[in-house]
């Protein structure tokens, strides 16, 4: 069987009739923002309102230090009245309940709301009335980039820097097992079209505060790797405040415990500012899932990256790390 086209032809169609209708949409991002979610949401925000359609994009957590740059960040709003749209576009949200706006605004899964789902997670279970839902994308971007040259849509170099930073971090740097020649591809298109490399790796990529360093520096040195193979790191709130820093600053810290080859997979706990604990899990051995053991804790994502929340959980340590929920 070929594989399946990134952008399904009667979700397409059936998108190009619903814009003619001059829908008033929100785009949403998911929470804990990252490269792919946000770079997503304003390429198309730029692109439909480049074409004179009706268009807000909304976050409902704080935009990351290193986000700021993004062309467009300050439209981003943390709130919005779901009484003003009809249209509701989902941004690289494995489930629905990914953007977090579900507790407030319970309006936007409604049937009132037309909802158009655009992904590349596994987990998503094409909850749209429109769907554009590709597992073979490396990124939600790389499908944007392609409905957007479906749709006939200017991009500008602006919108060429966006979608390329979904694919730049979503990869991490082109070094994920997701990267495909169809990512360098696009990569490649986007940069033609004015996207700005040097701009996100300067921003994203080579943008680490003392703090940031520091709260590394703490993760490296409570690193182990248990008996079975498991790399395990436990941050809790008190590591990162005594700093300065926050939860956010343990980005990108996974993939560097994820690299030492004693190590089947690696596992870092964290807790949350509101009471929970985090878990984000890699691999790089080819027989581990981790998106399955992420499940078995009620959490998801992909097999070679993947996580899970303990709601209303602290972390403790004996011997090893253990979580205790509350
Ligand atoms: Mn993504």
């Amino acid at each position: 069987m070929p594989p399946k086209q990134t952008i399904d032809h009667e979700n397409l169609e059936k998108l190009k009739r619903y814009l003619k209708t001059k829908p008033k949409m929100i785009i949403l991002a998911h929470s804990s923002p990252d490269g792919d979610t946000l770079g997503g949401a304003l390429g198309i925000y730029f692109s439909l309102k480049n074409t004179g359609q009706e268009v807000q994009v909304a976050c409902i957590d704080k935009i990351p230090k290193k986000y700021q740059f993004l062309p467009g960040v300050e439209k981003i709003q943390t709130d919005f009245d779901e009484n003003d749209f009809d249209t509701v576009i989902f941004v690289d949200c494995g489930n629905k309940k990914m953007t977090k706006f579900h507790e407030t605004k319970p309006k936007i899964h409604s049937n009132k709301m037309v909802k158009i789902n655009i992904d590349h997670h596994p987990s998503n279970d094409f909850f749209g009335e429109i769907n554009f839902v590709s597992t073979l994308s490396c990124s939600s971007t790389e499908i944007i980039f392609e409905l957007l040259k479906a749709l006939e849509l200017n991009i500008t170099p602006q919108i060429a820097t966006l979608l390329l930073l979904g694919i730049y971090t979503d990869t991490g740097n082109f070094m994920h097992q997701n990267t495909t020649p169809k990512s360098y591809l696009a990569a490649s298109q986007l940069i033609k079209l004015g996207g700005n490399v040097s701009q996100i790796a300067r921003n994203v990529f080579r943008n680490y505060e003392l703090k940031t360093f520091k709260l590394w520096a703490k993760v490296l040195q409570n690193l182990h790797v248990t008996s079975d193979g498991a790399a395990i790191v436990g941050i809790e709130k008190k590591d990162y405040q005594s700093i300065g820093a926050s939860r956010s600053d343990l980005e990108g810290v996974i993939d560097y415990i994820n690299s030492m080859p004693e190590a089947k997979y690696s596992v870092l706990l964290s807790e949350d500012e509101t009471g929970n604990v985090k878990a984000s899990l890699r691999t790089r051995n080819e027989d581990v899932d981790v998106k399955a053991l992420a499940e078995k804790f009620g959490g998801g994502g992909h097999i070679k990256a993947s996580g899970f929340t303990i709601k209303g959980g602290r972390l403790e340590k004996e011997v090893k790390w253990k979580i205790i929920q509350e």
